[in-house]
């Protein structure tokens, strides 16, 4: 068996371990339809990803726990040369029981048949994110068949568990694996950024930003973007989730990336703010700073022990600060912080967990509803901003039109951290530097 497929056995393990007596049900992602009968690009399930690590769709992972012994079950395509003639290769039942440390491997064509069979005696169901899909729908459907049948013979699924409250928590800590998979993918957004700043100039659309830094994702065997990139220039950076990115570069502007390349499904997630044209003017470069320190205080502070709303408030106090420096509020910073009167201008969270999804799906609160402590292997991002919309004249004329966030990817070590991403030309020095570089040349040296 390979390392690879043991990690997946020991995460099921650990699983089975955690529930109680019943099934756990993990289907796979299902295709979306884009326009008629054409499809979006297939992503995995990240869920069903880090069970299994099998990348095929219409499939479905079952773990059977009873008071001794515990099955590990995977439901798939069985292979159809003919229909592979059109979808592709399919690994097949037979192959995925020799090579997946599964116990049973079946048609998902038998499906219900085989899960009347496995619910049949079960109290409990775990539910993979209460979602109501083709496979959910077909567990409760043979679920309630059962249930009316009048003289049960076994016991029946009474009761339903959130499958995620479990799962959320094991993906929190990142094994050496997963973290190695996350330097991976950020050595290729490492390139994507400096060839970002590199070919920037005005009089170029936010669009060839896009597509160059697309290419530079799916270069060298990348994968692509973790996520829909923002490529925003000037006042578009003041749109939070702005994803039009085909707008023109003008000269004098700022332009704001918000991009990150994916490897093996993780993703890194990194925003940097530079020029259009290579230099900042006094006033980009002095809200640049602010946004910068408060960015660093973050970083310093963030070590086991701290929460993610504490690093917020760190954030939020540093940046108060910054708005008095910058004449947009006045009064005491305490008070304005306890106001609210920043998140006008700072209005979202200073970071989220980072993984398989860029928005990691992990816990924030534990059971008690108490912040989360971070802890050694745990991965977020901090991405401290201020936002000055040109549209906003309580705003001193010169700011209006600025947009600013910078974004790195954090790992929390044993008594600090490591930022992962602080590789990419950050200060007003590397960037000004960085924004001179020939693009072709680093997209030539490679990753
Ligand atoms: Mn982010």
């Amino acid at each position: 068996m390979s390392n690879l497929e043991q990690t997946y056995f020991n995460r099921r393990k650990k699983l089975l371990g955690k529930m109680n007596a019943g099934v756990a049900i993990i289907p796979s992602n299902e295709l979306h339809t884009r326009s008629n009968d054409t499809e979006h690009p297939f992503r995995q399930n990240s869920n069903f990803y880090y069970f299994t690590g099998f990348l095929e769709t219409n499939s479905v992972l079952v773990l059977v726990k009873k008071t001794e012994a515990t099955e590990q079950i995977l439901f798939l395509e069985e292979k159809v040369p003919e229909m592979e003639l059109w979808t592709g290769k399919r690994l097949g039942p037979n192959a995925a029981l020799k090579s997946m440390n599964i116990d049973k491997a079946y048609s998902i064509n038998d499906f219900e048949k085989i899960m009347t069979e496995i619910i049949t005696g079960s109290k409990n169901l775990y539910i993979n994110g209460f979602e109501l899909n083709k496979t959910t729908k077909s567990v409760f459907n043979i679920t309630n068949r059962l249930w009316k049948s009048r003289k049960k013979s076994s016991h029946l699924p009474t009761q339903i568990y959130h499958l995620d409250h479990l799962t959320e928590e094991m993906r929190l800590i990142k094994e050496p694996y997963e973290v190695e998979m996350m330097k991976e993918a950020i050595k290729k957004t490492v390139v994507g950024h400096k060839v970002a700043m590199a070919k920037t100039k005005p009089g170029l659309n936010e669009r060839d930003i896009h597509a160059v830094m697309d290419y530079t994702f799916k270069m060298d065997m990348g994968e692509g973007p973790a996520y829909g990139m923002i490529v925003a220039g000037g006042n578009n950076a003041n749109v939070l989730h702005y994803i039009e990115n085909n707008a023109l570069l003008n000269d004098g502007d700022l332009i704001l990336i918000d991009a990150g390349a994916e490897h093996k499904l993780y993703a890194s997630d990194v925003t940097r703010t530079f020029p259009v044209n290579g230099k900042f003017s006094d006033i980009q470069a002095k809200v640049y700073n602010e946004v910068l320190k408060s960015q660093e205080h973050v970083i310093h502070a963030a070590k086991p022990g701290m929460t993610l709303s504490e690093l917020h408030k760190i954030a939020s106090l540093s940046l108060t600060e910054s708005l008095i420096e910058l004449g947009v509020l006045s009064g005491d910073p305490a008070e304005l912080y306890e106001n609210g009167d920043h998140k006008k201008y700072y209005p979202h969270g200073t970071g989220h967990w980072l993984g398989l999804d860029v928005h990691d799906q992990c816990p924030y609160l534990d059971d008690q509803c108490n912040d989360i402590k971070l802890k050694e292997n745990m991965v977020f991002t901090v991405e401290p901003g201020l936002y000055f919309p040109s549209e906003d004249e309580s705003l001193p004329k010169e700011l209006r039109g600025i947009g600013i966030r910078i974004e790195d990817d954090i790992l929390i070590t044993k008594n600090g951290n490591e930022n992962l991403t602080a590789e990419i030309p950050k200060t007003i020095q590397e960037i000004e530097k960085q924004c001179k570089e020939n693009y072709l040349d680093i997209l030539e040296k490679g990753i």
